[in-house]
């Protein structure tokens, strides 16, 4: 039969099913690998995703997840990018049993598992995107600081095309994992399930009284509480902005709107400036 034999020598075009191999794949190792930071490797595949991501300049149309830049230097070395090589380290067996997949497909990918093994909504994904050289690195500075205002905030989000409910919404990935001193510099975990995707960063951020820290550590916030907590200043400016305020409230008080809000944001950011072929998203289903 000419047609089958046609089909088994043809290139390999992945499915929708091959990308849900993909996904169970990058799940079964999050549940193997669990002897990290707070038991999962969760939270900083979503920081990869989002930094592979956030790059983008919507001005010049450069950067964005397409390409997968952070493999090279100078971009693996940027600061902001401290530590996410253990997001890129445990993803590369994955890429050997997968390697028809892309990086910035894979690592966008893995953000979206990330996401949903977390208990998080479901994030409709396409794959579309194709490896680049070291010559399309994007420069140092184009991910947010930390130590700044909501001026700030608007300037790099505002780059990359998101308003400020959507820049709200995605700072709420913040309700996972921690900051490490040896990488940023900051210290400890936003809330008290560092590895579940709830709305209690914005929760904490409206109901708790945080105060300076009192270390030799870059200056950040602590809740009055227990003391064992932290905000960022970017992360204090969504409730001293009152625009970005009302955004925080409507979270803290309805975690079904963060959750539908979150996921149209995360969807967007991991698809800036990737030249897709293709309309149709994915949705993955989760494990049990
Ligand atoms: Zn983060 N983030 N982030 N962020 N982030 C850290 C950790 C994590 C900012 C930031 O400077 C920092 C978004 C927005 C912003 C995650 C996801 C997302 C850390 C700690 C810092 C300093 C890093 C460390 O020491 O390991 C700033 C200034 C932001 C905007 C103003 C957005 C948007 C995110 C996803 C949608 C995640 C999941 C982490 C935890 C990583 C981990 O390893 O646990």
């Amino acid at each position: 039969n000419g047609d089958v034999s046609a089909k088994a020598t043809g290139p390999f075009v992945p499915a929708k099913e091959d990308y849900q191999n993909v996904y169970n794949e990058i799940a079964r190792l999050l549940v193997e690998k669990d002897n990290y930071d707070d038991g999962s490797y969760g939270p900083v595949l979503v920081r990869l995703a989002w930094h592979a991501s956030g790059t983008y300049d919507k001005e010049t149309g450069t950067g964005g997840s397409n390409g997968a830049t952070m493999r090279f230097a100078p971009e693996s070395d940027h600061g902001a990018n401290a530590g996410l090589k253990y997001a890129r380290d445990f993803l590369e067996p994955v890429k050997e049993k997968f390697p028809w997949i892309s990086y910035g497909d894979l690592w966008t990918l893995a953000g979206v598992v990330a996401i949903q093994e977390m208990q998080g909504p479901a994030i409709p994904w396409r794959p579309g995107r194709q490896d680049r050289d070291v010559s399309a690195c994007t420069p140092d500075g184009r991910l947010p600081d930390a130590s700044k205002d909501q001026k700030h905030i608007r300037a790099i989000f505002g780059r990359m095309g998101f308003d400020d409910r959507e820049m709200v919404a995605l700072c709420g990935a913040h309700s996972l994992g921690r900051a490490h001193t040896d990488r940023s510099g900051y210290d400890g975990p936003w809330d008290f399930s560092p590895t579940v995707f709830t709305n209690e960063f914005f929760r904490l951020l409206v109901d708790e009284k945080w105060g300076w820290k009192k270390w030799n550590g870059p200056a950040q916030y602590t809740d009055n509480t227990t003391k064992t907590l932290m905000m960022l200043p970017t992360d204090l400016a969504l409730v001293k902005d009152k625009e970005f305020k009302k955004h925080v409230e409507r979270y803290a008080k309805d975690s079904g709107v963060f959750f539908q809000e979150f996921s149209d944001a995360y969807v967007k950011l991991l698809e800036l400036g990737v030249p897709f072929t293709t309309e149709e998203r994915f949705v993955f289903k989760s494990s049990e």
